[in-house]
């Protein structure tokens, strides 16, 4: 079994994290998309289903997680704490709504890291002072895979982003066309949905995208 700080080292040493997200796939099955993920090399995976009920996250996200242990992966769950515990994830992904990172730990206990979505310097500050682990950043780009996404940030806070202590996890419109740029610019690890999960050859695009960094 991985550890806690193991979990984390990699968010620091492996560029790519792929969030799934099933009306994204292709007409793939979540379950059809991690394993082609696990196959295709990825060790980061998070699961994040908005419009699904209760039960149908549960059931596949479960799997996942199996699929994920077997194969010495991260798994993250989006939003949800009690389906973090119930499926046994590596770590949960909350956004500025969500419960505070305090109460995640309280119910998920200590074993268990935490992110936190930010979009702005204050938001930065204030993951670091309520204990997140690592924190999600952006959206980088315009992207249309968020519905409610925030605004691009802003160069000033792209700034206090490389400064931070925590691993920085970008997201938002992160594909092979920018991601270099990112890692040019001093970023280490990219989120992304559609550049890998709505890709009909997922193996290929992942492949790109180690390439792109090297
Ligand atoms: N949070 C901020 S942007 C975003 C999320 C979940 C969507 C990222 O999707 P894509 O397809 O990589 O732009
Ligand atoms: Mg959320």
């Amino acid at each position: 079994m991985m550890t806690k700080k193991e979990h984390l080292l990699r968010l620091k040493n492996d560029p790519v994290y792929v969030v799934m997200g099933e009306a994204l796939s292709l007409g793939r099955k979540n379950t059809e998309v991690a394993k082609i993920l696990l196959d295709s090399g990825v060790r980061i995976i998070q699961y994040r289903e908005k419009h699904k009920t209760w039960r149908e996250k549960y059931a596949e996200a479960s799997e996942i997680a199996v699929m994920c242990k077997k194969y010495g992966a991260t798994f993250i769950m989006n939003d949800s704490v009690d389906l973090a515990v119930a499926c046994g994830a590596d770590g949960i992904h909350v956004g500025q709504d969500d419960a505070p990172v305090q109460i995640v730990k309280k119910i998920a206990g200590q074993n268990v890291f935490v992110g936190v979505s930010t979009n702005t310097t204050k938001e930065l500050q204030g993951a670091l002072a309520d204990g997140a682990d690592y924190v999600g950043f952006g959206p980088m780009f315009p992207t249309s895979s968020k519905s409610d996404a925030d605004e691009v940030v802003t160069e000033e806070t792209v700034r206090s982003a490389l400064e931070f202590p925590l691993p920085v996890v970008t997201i938002g419109g992160i594909g092979l066309e920018n991601i270099r740029t990112l890692y040019d610019r001093g970023f280490r690890s990219f989120a992304m949905i559609s550049a890998v999960v709505s890709q009909k050859d997922i193996k290929k695009a992942v492949d790109d995208l180690r390439q792109a960094l090297k």
